[in-house]
């Protein structure tokens, strides 16, 4: 960000300025640990605050309903040429405004209301977009939702299999908000294919790990459509894109514009441009392995210790902490005691939890932002370590307040892109 456009901001609405610099104290001096987020580039942010937020572009590159459009089209052009090149897929839309319209525009784009949508229910690892019936999608398309299997906590595709065949789906939905293992692609087309329904997964949590190369494409796998959001493990903006192959790009297209959404927000637009850019270059594969390897490592340094996780562990990039079994804590007590030591991380529903969403049993941690900082298997060690000191001594303030100064210190030698 620009320091003239920082002085402007604190002369003339301070509270706002007070407010940015305190955020931006609180991104430095603490480590983000929450699964779906990540610190963006330097790039991105001067896109993101950018005059492109100034322009209309309703349509697509070379069929807009307004004048102007030769920049805007560039960008938009080369977003969708990287997204295509990064993920091996046909077609890309990249105007989605962030994961939920992404969905929805799939969803109403492809299906008809009430039509059937097999997907993974929120309280096992799905999104509220995956029909969760609070959702307006759960109340206008008729999901049925698959859980994990109650021994292990993986999903059971035996079960998915026979519950396809019993209810007949028109989709299927694979990709999940707090599921820490890989997924099978091929079994999941068989799925599909038993029944004669489109493949789709929702790969935004992971998304920056198939582009890197450590995780499966599911386009390698047959699969229709694939959706992701630009600012979880891609680094990137916050958005949404369909990926899709061609038979369904049309569809795709108008169901985003007119569709669902009005000008698409060309600011962000060049943003996810920057991103893709980035991703195709060879040291994004070293950071999305990266990001693995801290992960497992966080796991092996968990599991020594006797903490509970769900499924036992991790192929990805995060992991699911039963904090009741492991501590005797709720997870809202746990990421807020968390909190007091300078690392961010989000309570969780587990599978089957006997708690209610808001002092869920669990909590999720994932490693693409602490990756993003160049932190590495030894300092995901000392943050496990950190954590367990904690949640094993809730009311030990003067503990905390050393882990807090030792997690601060760790931080100055990591800064975060962007922030000076
Ligand atoms: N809210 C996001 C997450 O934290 O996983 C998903 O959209």
């Amino acid at each position: 960000m620009q320091q003239s456009h920082l002085d402007l901001l604190k002369a003339n609405d301070p509270e706002i300025h007070a407010a940015l610099e305190g955020e931006s104290r609180r991104q430095r001096l603490g480590i983000e640990l929450i699964p779906s987020e990540n610190y963006t580039y330097p790039e991105v942010l001067c896109t993101l605050g950018s005059i492109f937020t100034n322009k209309y572009a309703e349509g697509y590159p070379g069929r807009r309903y307004y004048g102007g459009q030769t920049y805007t089209d560039r960008i938009e052009d080369l977003a969708r040429e990287r997204a295509k090149a990064v993920f091996r897929c046909e077609h890309a839309n990249v105007q989605p405004l962030s994961g939920s319209p992404m969905n929805q525009a799939v969803y109403l784009g492809l299906l008809e209301p009430g039509d059937t949508i097999l997907a993974m229910d929120l309280s096992h690892g799905g999104h509220l977009t995956h029909g969760a019936p609070v959702s307006h999608m759960g109340k206008l398309f008729n999901f049925v939702r698959y859980t994990t299997d109650p021994t292990d906590g993986s999903i059971d595709y035996d079960e998915v299999m026979r519950l396809a065949k019993e209810t007949q789906p028109k989709l299927v939905l694979c990709g999940y908000t707090s599921y820490p293992r890989d997924i099978d692609y091929d079994a999941f087309k068989a799925i599909a294919d038993a029944v004669g329904a489109i493949t789709m997964v929702d790969a935004s949590h992971f998304a920056g790990l198939v582009a890197g190369g450590v995780l499966e494409n599911p386009f390698d796998h047959g699969f229709d459509i694939m959706t992701t959001t630009a600012h979880k493990s891609l680094r990137g903006p916050r958005a949404g894109l369909v990926l899709c192959k061609e038979q369904f790009a049309k569809a795709i297209d108008k169901s985003v514009f007119p569709g669902l959404q009005g000008g698409p927000h060309m600011n962000t637009v060049a943003g996810i441009a920057v991103t893709l850019g980035k991703a195709m270059e060879p040291e994004f594969k070293d950071y999305a392995k990266q990001v693995l390897v801290n992960a497992r490592t966080m796991a092996d340094a968990f599991l020594a210790e006797g903490v509970s996780l769900v499924t036992g562990g991790t192929d990805n990039h995060m992991l699911v902490v039963n904090t009741e079994e492991s501590f005797g804590l709720d997870g809202k007590v746990a990421e807020e005691l968390l909190d007091t030591i300078s690392l961010t991380v989000n309570k969780q529903i587990i599978p089957d939890d006997p708690n209610p969403p808001l002092k869920p049993s669990g909590i999720r941690i994932g490693t693409p932002a602490a990756t993003t900082r160049g932190m590495t298997e030894d300092h995901m060690k000392h943050l496990v370590h950190w954590m367990i000191q904690t949640l094993k001594a809730p009311s030990n303030t003067a503990l905390h307040a050393s882990i807090k100064s030792e997690v601060e210190t760790l931080c100055r030698d990591f800064p975060v892109p962007g922030i000076s």
